[in-house]
């Protein structure tokens, strides 16, 4: 039974990149360097993406913040330059960086852009050349 469970959890790993509900850059880890323009891929799990507008239970619209920190739970994730929303539900972008080391915060957050708090949402440092 346990073996089952785990072979279940590795293959839901594979298929999406997560266990349980996490979001996550889909071909960027912590600590890679890049190059700008960098293309960003972002994933989800356990919830679904939905356009910004109605709140529904378990889904929401990614956020990506720009050297800054993950938002508290039920805070409203701020818009501005490095506050970027993607309410029309896009999972991908494009960003321009500066050479040097940066931090993205990848935050889930519902239809009104109240965060989910650091369970949804992933850091990752990277260096762009
Ligand atoms: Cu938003």
């Amino acid at each position: 039974m346990i073996k089952q469970v785990i072979a279940a959890g590795f293959t839901a790993l594979l298929l999406s990149g997560c266990l349980g509900d996490a979001v996550y850059f889909k071909g960027i880890s912590d600590g890679d360097t890049v190059s700008s323009p960098l293309k960003i891929n972002m994933g989800v799990c356990g919830m679904d993406v939905r356009k910004a507008g109605e709140v529904v239970e378990d889904t929401g619209h990614h956020h990506l913040i720009i050297d800054g920190d993950c938002i508290a739970k039920d805070e409203t994730v701020p818009k501005d330059a490095t506050h970027k929303h993607f309410g029309k539900g896009q999972t991908e972008t494009t960003l321009d960086l500066a050479p040097g080391e940066h931090t993205l915060s990848l935050q889930f957050a519902n239809s009104m852009h109240s965060s989910y708090g650091a369970e949804m949402c992933e850091t990752i440092h990277i260096k762009v050349e």
